[in-house]
């Protein structure tokens, strides 16, 4: 035909734009899910600048290899195909046979009319961000704080800005190398071992922050020990290297710690089309949480503290945006989030088919295990006692959160992660730790130590010590 372009795309298997993740897919699944996620959300974006700057598709491809500098070679040297003018991106990547459609599987679309992707992350990768560089000098009264957590503790976040074409630039993708350094998480922002001002929206307020603000002696003392898609079970010690051995703390020579539990969805969410039957039982969570418990009982020093906090009730997630524009569907108003979540579960990539989904009873459901969950976690705070450690429990505040952001005039789908559709954002993170602060100065203040006296000559004589 006259009308076919050249256009190459940036996808090869590992390119950096996309890398992959399997939140509970087989790897099989997943290569499938992935290529063709990455496949729609690049030719979706190169068609919309073409669009933006009413230019064909090669220089649309052009602008965007331009963007990226650090991988420009790639932009040209994988993938040369052509795409019809008229297609959009679902039907691209269906011609380049990357959405493959397994005999008995349903062919997945992203746009209703005959045009996501979804950069999903994998395993994450170590970096400075995650933890506080060592600094042994010998204060009795200080405290660290070490977070055992989700994606969500560790800040996943995937820019804005790389969805949105019309406002795409060299700038856009300046964060890109560190993103994939840390696999999209941004533990630097997030409310619990955030230390760095956030570059990602927001502003970053976390417990490690509070802590040294309270005692300036509580330098650069936090963990985060967080993993993409962990659930309760992972937290426990019976695989070889669980993500808790991670965990630095000498028990005779190290400070009191204070321990975040939040994994806060993964055990109820998962990507398996028959959902419910992998959800976390409450006999499972007793007895992960319990092996995590002992574990950490061997390892913190006396006088630490642990606090359980309950899962979310991820309902919030659908009743706040299933009918809102994903930003990749922004420009012509053509992708919802409703459409998002089904093409993913579609690809079988959804990271919670049964919170991200439109049939009400299971979302019911799902929320009525999250709390049965969380029921077990308060139990354990109310019963157990162990020898190195006090143990509080906190249900997860989200009803307060999105009061407390109504209050000042913001809206409800804004505490979400616009791109994911799923994660917490920026704001939200920064609300829950303000409520978390309030409630432990109000009902545990002993945990958070008493302000320094001395803070004020500290800062004086020892300025921005900084070295994170
Ligand atoms: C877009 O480009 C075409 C061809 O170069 C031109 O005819 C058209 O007027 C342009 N449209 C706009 C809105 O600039
Ligand atoms: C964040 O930025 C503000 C304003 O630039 C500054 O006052 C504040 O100290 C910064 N906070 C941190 C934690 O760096
Ligand atoms: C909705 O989910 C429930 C619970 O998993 C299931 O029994 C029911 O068949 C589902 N309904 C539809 C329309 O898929
Ligand atoms: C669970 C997990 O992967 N934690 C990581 C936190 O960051 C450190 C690096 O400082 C990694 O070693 C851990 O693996």
């Amino acid at each position: 035909p006259t009308s076919w372009r050249t256009v190459i795309l940036a996808a090869p298997k590992h390119s950096l734009i996309f890398s992959q993740r399997a939140f509970s897919l087989s790897v099989g699944r997943w290569e499938t899910a992935s290529s063709v996620s990455r496949c729609v959300y690049v030719v979706s974006i190169i068609e919309q600048l073409a669009q933006v700057h009413n230019s064909t598709t090669k220089e649309a491809l052009e602008r965007l290899c331009n963007f990226l500098p650090e991988i420009n070679y790639l932009c040209f040297a994988t993938f040369p195909f052509r795409i019809e003018t008229e297609m959009n991106a679902d039907m691209v990547c269906y011609s380049l046979k990357l959405c493959k459609q397994d005999a008995g599987q349903p062919r997945c679309l992203l746009y209703h009319t005959p045009k996501v992707s979804y950069p999903w992350l994998s395993e994450m990768t170590e970096g400075y961000h995650w933890r506080g560089k060592d600094c042994n000098d010998g204060r009795p009264t200080s405290k660290g704080v070490i977070l055992l957590g989700d994606s969500a503790g560790a800040r996943f976040h995937i820019p804005t800005e790389w969805m949105t074409a019309a406002q795409l630039s060299l700038k856009s993708f300046s964060n890109l190398p560190l993103a994939f350094t840390n696999e999209l998480d941004w533990p630097q922002f997030s409310g619990t071992t955030g230390y760095l001002n956030s570059t990602i929206g927001g502003w970053t307020d976390s417990v490690y922050l509070r802590l040294y603000r309270r005692n300036r002696c509580n330098h650069r003392d936090f963990q985060n020990i967080s993993k993409n898609g962990i659930m309760s079970f992972i937290v426990n010690i019976t695989p070889c290297l669980p993500p808790i051995s991670s965990m630095a703390r000498n028990q005779l020579l190290d400070n009191p710690a204070i321990v975040i539990y939040a994994a806060i969805g993964n055990d109820v969410c998962n990507g398996k089309p028959d959902t419910v039957a992998h959800m976390t039982t409450p006999e499972q969570m007793h007895s992960n949480v319990m092996q995590t418990l002992d574990y950490l009982n061997g390892h913190l020093p006396k006088g630490s503290h642990v606090i359980l906090t309950g899962l979310v009730d991820g309902r919030f997630l659908w009743d706040q945006l299933h009918k809102r524009y994903h930003p990749l569907g922004q420009l012509n108003n053509d992708i919802t989030y409703e459409q998002l979540y089904s093409f993913l579960s579609c690809l079988q990539a959804n990271p919670c088919n049964d919170w991200l989904s439109s049939n009400k009873t299971l979302r019911d459901l799902t929320s009525e295990r999250a709390l049965q969950l969380s029921n077990v976690l308060k139990e354990i705070a109310r019963s157990k006692k162990y020898a190195n450690f006090d143990i509080f429990y906190m249900d997860f505040p989200l009803v307060e959160i999105a009061e407390e952001w109504h209050s000042r005039g913001g809206e409800a789908w804004q505490l979400i992660e616009p791109t994911d559709g799923f994660h917490p954002s920026q704001v939200f993170l920064k609300n829950k730790n303000v409520i978390f602060w309030q409630k432990a100065l109000r009902e545990w203040p002993h945990i958070l130590g008493k302000e320094n006296p001395f803070n004020k000559q500290i800062e004086d004589v020892f300025g921005d010590q900084g070295g994170y």
